[in-house]
């Protein structure tokens, strides 16, 4: 396909400063046109990864402006740091912080308003995959962003589909389990675009390592990763990154 691939990596609450200068020293130098590398550190290590080298993001956005919204992350102020992108609707974002596909669709669209790309995950649990829920479930992750913003809006946004049962549990999705989920969600936007859906990056999340990496990103739908665990040890990450190139 002509779909740059991402290959992103999500500290989640993990790292130091120390590691994002190691990662830096043994990665960035790596790079090719070929495909993009994205980190999403914790916000407090953003300024150094940037310094660094790095294209980032955040791994959440407040879906409100300013204000008395203690501890929040604001996207405005980290647009102005100098980040590119920010996760919206993780798994853990919307498990251990409740947050419904209707503030995900908020900070989807907050994001956009101050430049940031949002990468909008979806994904299911293990018992709506038993319940044969998958796609239902996907569907109004994603139809719940297209309600509030349009759209054209995913024209400017990533996807990544995280099968929750995946995640961190080093049970990751077969390629043929993931590439049919893909698959559904570009089929699904392209009914309302065909256009959109072609260009849209779709990621894989899930339990992503060097060894699994090459055949998950060789399917026809999957257009590179969002990696947690292994995204904290240089080796690991930077191999994955060249199974997309
Ligand atoms: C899924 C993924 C990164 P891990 O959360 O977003 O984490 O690769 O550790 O399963």
């Amino acid at each position: 396909s002509q779909r740059k691939p991402i290959v992103a990596g999500n500290w989640k609450m993990n790292g130091s400063v120390e590691l994002v200068e190691e990662i830096s020293s043994k990665v960035l130098s790596q790079i090719e046109e070929k495909a993009s590398l994205i980190v999403f550190p914790p916000a407090m290590l953003l300024s150094s990864a940037i310094e660094k080298g790095f294209v980032t993001g955040t791994q959440t956005v407040s879906e409100n402006n300013s204000g008395a919204f203690t501890g929040e992350t604001s996207a405005e102020l980290a647009k102005q740091l100098g980040a590119e992108f920010s996760l919206v609707g993780h798994s853990e974002r919307r498990s251990l912080f409740g947050e419904s596909n209707e503030v995900v669709a908020k900070k989807f669209s907050k994001a956009q308003e101050n430049a940031l790309t949002p990468i909008l995950c979806v994904g299911e649990t293990e018992s709506q995959r038993e319940s044969g829920e998958t796609e239902q479930v996907v569907a109004e992750q994603i139809k719940a962003v297209i309600e509030h913003s349009g759209i054209a809006s995913l024209s400017n946004s990533v996807i990544a589909y995280e099968p929750v049962w995946a995640i961190g549990t080093g049970k990751t999705a077969s390629p043929e389990q993931a590439q049919a989920v893909h698959k559904f969600i570009r089929d699904m936007i392209a009914e309302y675009d065909g256009h959109i859906a072609n260009e849209l990056r779709i990621l894989y999340g899930g339990s992503v390592n060097d060894s699994n990496s090459d055949l998950l990103f060789a399917q026809p739908d999957i257009d590179g990763g969002l990696i947690g665990g292994a995204s904290l040890k240089a080796d690991a990450f930077l191999s994955i990154y060249k199974s997309a190139l």
